[in-house]
């Protein structure tokens, strides 16, 4: 690609980034509260509008229901429109409530599994409500103990919910199945890995896709491996970024390991995953899924989609005609060269010049602190109830 080609591509980025990002989230241990967190869905887009603000590629913000649940969702759609950003994907929740002790949609009891398939029927009325395009699917569904229920007549539920939900998906609608490898449930997870939800998607039709948590996998899984396959089968949807040095840390992406992000982004460009069109025009949906339990969160989410721009800018500066012609001249170290030589690359000023052209500040980390609006926040957003995790 020509540095116009590379510019183009950066400057058409999209990503989205969570509203429960910018709520107090922390661990079990303890969440830790900071001044100036939102108090509704509406201040959170109006946080989430931020980081576009700075950054220029977040025209989306997601929502998670009910913990972003109002009472008029178009509402909330025309207030993130007269912000700059739209609704992205909704977020289902069928691990928050005491009726799922056993599972959802995989629960043995016929009534609890009806329960849990109308709360996903209703965030596809939110999408329709939001302009929303995507439903993000995620089952804490699992087992603690070996026998404590059995394995495939949890899958035979989860299919005929999950085929139920298909069939209401409207034009220009899709879901994404996550998978994860453990907890809350420490035996099984029924959707334990890409595998078990390409397997459910497959069996579906067009309008599943998968999606790839990074935090979401064994230790030592390579997720750029399994990006590549999902995106050869047509079947890769989006990703949820974060990033972790043990479990599903949900730390910033590109913090714990940027090396991986760039592997597993240049397998996104080798894949076409880039390519706007590609799903039948809905593309691969790259998403923040995280957490700033301890950091100041509209910083945390700007400084992340930094890190997703660098990974990206080094992807695309990979020189595909010499890479080509190492690996298929069975020339292992010229090919590694190829590919280190884009990562030990410094995309910084790149990146400055493509946010100047853009009309932007080329710091964007700058820019805000120099805003005010976070002092404007912490003044403001006295009283009322926080958002967290709770609702
Ligand atoms: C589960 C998960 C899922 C969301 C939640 C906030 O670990 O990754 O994507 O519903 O985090
Ligand atoms: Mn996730």
């Amino acid at each position: 690609m020509d540095m116009q080609d590379v510019k183009a591509a950066l400057k058409a980025q999209q990503i989205e980034v969570p509203s429960w990002a910018f709520g107090n989230s922390g661990t079990r241990f303890k969440v830790f509260t900071q001044q100036g967190v939102p108090r509704d869905p509406f201040e959170k887009v109006a946080d989430a509008a931020q980081v576009n603000r700075y950054t220029g590629v977040v025209p989306r913000v997601s929502l998670h229901i009910p913990w972003d649940g109002v009472a008029d969702y178009a509402e909330l759609a025309r207030h993130a429109a007269d912000l700059g950003v739209a609704i992205g994907a909704i977020n289902s929740n069928v691990f928050q409530d005491d009726d799922y002790m056993l599972g959802s949609v995989t629960h043995p009891d016929p009534r609890v599994r009806r329960k849990a398939t109308d709360h996903l029927l209703a965030c596809v009325d939110v999408m329709d409500a939001t302009g929303s395009q995507e439903l993000k699917l995620w089952f804490s569904d699992g087992t603690n103990y070996p026998g404590q229920d059995d394995i495939a007549a949890r899958q035979d539920r989860l299919a005929q919910s999950l085929a139920e939900v298909y069939a209401r998906l409207g034009e220009g609608q899709r879901f994404l199945l996550e998978y994860k490898l453990f907890e809350p449930a420490f035996y099984t997870m029924d959707v334990p890995d890409w595998g078990t939800a390409y397997a459910h998607c497959i069996a579906l039709g067009d309008k599943a896709k998968v999606v790839v948590d990074t935090g979401h996998h064994a230790p030592g899984t390579n997720i750029e491996f399994i990006v590549a396959v999902l995106l050869r089968a047509g079947k890769l949807g989006g990703f949820d970024f974060n990033s972790r040095f043990y479990a599903d840390d949900d730390l910033m992406v590109g913090s714990a390991d940027p090396f991986q992000l760039f592997r597993i982004l240049w397998e996104v460009r080798r894949g076409n995953g880039f390519d706007p069109s590609l799903n039948g025009g809905l593309g691969v949906s790259f998403m923040l899924d995280q957490c700033h339990n301890i950091e100041p969160k509209i910083p945390g989410q700007i400084r992340s989609v930094m890190n997703v721009q660098e990974a990206t800018a080094k992807a695309l500066l990979v020189d595909v005609e010499a890479i080509t012609a190492a690996q298929a001249a069975g020339d292992v170290l010229g090919a590694n060269a190829a590919l280190m030589d884009a990562y030990n690359t410094d995309v910084r000023p790149l990146l400055r010049e493509v946010r100047t052209d853009l009309g932007l500040d080329p710091d964007p980390m700058a820019a805000y602190a120099a805003s005010g609006y976070a002092e404007k926040i912490v003044a403001e957003r006295v009283g009322g109830n926080q958002a967290g995790w709770g609702a």
